[in-house]
């Protein structure tokens, strides 16, 4: 018989950090909402819910390194919208911040949850916050409750 290892959404007593950026806030609070309601949802308490904001996304990485780091929390859920502009600077500021959360997941063996919306339009924006093509902030709220059951399951 294959073992199989995997997680659900029943961790609902872990400790979650919410790292957003102010940047784009019409877009964000929409993915911020979609979050905590998606945890709340599943159980998750508002006590074991923090909220960090920084400017934009650019500083997500290092607010996520420094709750990943803490030990108060079990997973870090990073929101964000990076829209595209007339200039090279799109590219720069998401490489960063994508970069940079995928190093401190590995580096600290915490979950962090992809939740930066980078898109080439503010429709495009729109519709990933909650409207038609559903909302990023939900989807890393689960992303970010399934792998901290996962990694118990894998450490158990
Ligand atoms: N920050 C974002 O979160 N989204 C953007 O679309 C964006 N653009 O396009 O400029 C953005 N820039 C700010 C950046 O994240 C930093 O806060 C800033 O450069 C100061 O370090």
């Amino acid at each position: 018989m294959i073992k199989t290892i995997e997680g659900d959404f029943s961790a609902n007593t872990a400790r979650f950090a919410i790292v957003v950026g102010r940047f784009n806030s019409f877009v964000v609070e929409s993915l911020l909402e979609g979050a905590v309601d998606t945890l709340k949802r599943h159980g998750v308490s508002e006590a074991n819910l923090t909220i960090v904001r920084v400017p934009g996304a650019f500083e997500i990485p290092l607010a996520a390194q420094i709750a990943a780091n803490s030990g108060d929390y079990d997973s870090v859920v990073a929101l964000g919208a990076v829209i595209r502009g007339g200039t090279p600077h799109f590219d720069y500021v998401a490489g960063e911040c994508t970069k940079g959360l995928g190093q401190i997941s590995l580096s600290t063996g915490l979950p962090i949850a992809f939740g930066i919306l980078t898109v080439d339009s503010i429709e495009q924006a729109i519709e990933r916050s909650g409207t038609k093509a559903g909302n990023k902030g939900e989807e890393a709220a689960l992303t970010a409750l399934e792998m901290v059951s996962l990694l118990r399951n894998m450490k158990s």
